[in-house]
């Protein structure tokens, strides 16, 4: 099934199913090699949610602010390779939702542990508006925040399952978005989390 969010915005409930244990044994090789971290935030405090990447680019944040590397800070070596299995689903995904041949550069991470949340932001750091993000989700449910052009905008909350796809780009590319308090509870694959799959063509 497939939820319309806005003009060029899309849920492919379930979209990731059939590959989650492909896309789960992918992950363990990439955390293998470039672990779960908690970035600091420009201002300096830790952000709630743990991350890493995977892909020629990985999403960043210090004390000088947000961007893109080559290199994993932690390790100073390249980020993972993105598995394949990553990237056939992103582009799958979003031709699904007629974005025809994303080509993802950087596949961001994220690890929510319960209590965890993403405060209301854009993602803004790429070089070109016109590619989409693809979103995956996996493991504990979570409430998605969909706003609009402005940070006021009031927000819309968008029930996220293990599995569920959401596809954006277009006049959607620059919406604001969170995600809510991840409520308890165990998941048979993911354990007590939330893990989110960000693709992104970042330059
Ligand atoms: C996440 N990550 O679940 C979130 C959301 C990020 C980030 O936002 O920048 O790492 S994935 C993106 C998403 C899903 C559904 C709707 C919208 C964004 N949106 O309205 O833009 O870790
Ligand atoms: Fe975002």
């Amino acid at each position: 099934a497939v939820t319309r969010l806005g003009a060029a915005a899309v849920v492919l409930r379930g979209w990731a199913l059939p590959c989650v244990d492909v896309l789960w044994l992918s992950l363990q090789s990439v955390i293998a090699q470039a672990p779960f971290r908690r970035m600091r935030t420009p201002g300096g405090q830790h952000m709630q949610v743990a991350l890493t990447n995977c892909g020629a680019l990985g999403w960043v944040s210090d004390r000088h602010g947000y961007r893109y590397t080559a290199l994993d800070p932690m390790s100073a070596r390249p980020w993972p390779a993105m598995p394949q299995p990553f990237a056939d689903l992103a582009a799958s995904a979003a031709a699904h939702a007629g974005f025809d041949a994303f080509a993802p550069d950087a596949c961001l991470i994220n690890r929510y542990v319960p209590g965890t949340r993403l405060s209301l932001h854009q993602d803004r750091d790429e070089d070109d508006f016109t590619h989409p993000i693809v979103s995956v989700s996996l493991g504990l449910p979570a409430v998605f925040l969909w706003g609009g052009g402005v940070r006021a905008d009031r927000a819309e909350r968008i029930p996220l399952l293990h599995g569920d796809v959401v596809v954006w780009g277009g006049a959607d590319r620059l919406r604001f978005h969170g995600v809510a308090p991840v409520p308890d509870g165990e998941h048979p694959l993911t354990g007590p989390k939330r893990i989110n799959l960000t693709f992104r063509r970042a330059r």
